[in-house]
């Protein structure tokens, strides 16, 4: 009965820290980028990630992330250096990256990676003004649903520019080696409900209250 009490005790103790929804930052992704030309750079961390039109050529930049298994994920945001900004403000596009993270840290050169990078689904944006600004993008449903899905695994992002005048340069993330930050920071669920303290005071005094008629049985069986 002492014992059962004292277990009882220590089960309410140990679940009163209560595990709220809890923030992860992921930080150092591989990075690079790929040119419209296919030829392609990076693929390691602190790399440059320039994206949008520089010297002749359009740009699209990476990051590849590992994201740790654990609860779902609920909520993602992107929180990234600029770099210099030529001829904003530019718009920065987050797409998908439907080719597989180890190819595309690979940086060989591919074309269909470059257009991978900066079509397909829209993950989110940001408008980028002032050289090495901290832009803050927040993904949407589909990006969370990726990021889930990738749990345990390696997750690509694309980066390219909508806007600018063809011929123009107009880029965001130029010269960005090493810059911080690159951070993609997640949200998780809660763990699984545990019993509130009400319910665990209720278990409690069942498991008194259980002992309590036991002992009294016992007693008036002696007394017989
Ligand atoms: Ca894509």
């Amino acid at each position: 009965m002492k014992n059962k009490i004292i277990m009882g005790l220590a089960l309410v103790a140990a679940l009163t820290g209560g595990e709220a929804a809890s923030a992860e930052t992921l930080s150092g992704p591989l990075a690079g980028y790929y040119r419209d030309n296919g030829v392609a750079t990076g693929g390691s961390v602190g790399n440059n990630h320039t994206t949008g039109f520089f010297a002749g050529n359009d740009h699209r930049g990476y990051f590849v992330y590992n994201i740790p298994a654990g609860e779902p994920i609920t909520g993602a945001t992107l929180s990234v250096n600029a770099a210099y900004v030529l001829n904003g403000p530019n718009t920065l596009e987050v797409h998908d990256v439907t080719t597989s993270p180890e190819t595309v840290v690979s940086f060989a050169p591919n074309v269909a990676i470059y257009n991978d990078l900066g079509t397909g689904v829209l993950y989110g944006t940001a408008v980028a003004t002032t050289d090495r600004q901290t832009l803050t993008v927040t993904l949407n449903a589909d990006a969370i649903s990726a990021i889930n899905a990738a749990r345990g695994k390696s997750f690509a992002l694309g980066f390219a520019i909508a806007t600018g005048n063809s011929g123009e340069d107009h880029t965001i993330f130029l010269g960005s080696g090493n810059t911080t930050p690159r951070d993609l920071i997640l949200s998780r669920a809660a763990p699984a409900p545990v019993p509130t303290m009400t319910e665990w005071a209720m278990i409690l005094l069942g498991t008194i209250l259980a002992g309590s008629a036991a002992l009294y049985i016992q007693r008036r069986k002696q007394a017989v």
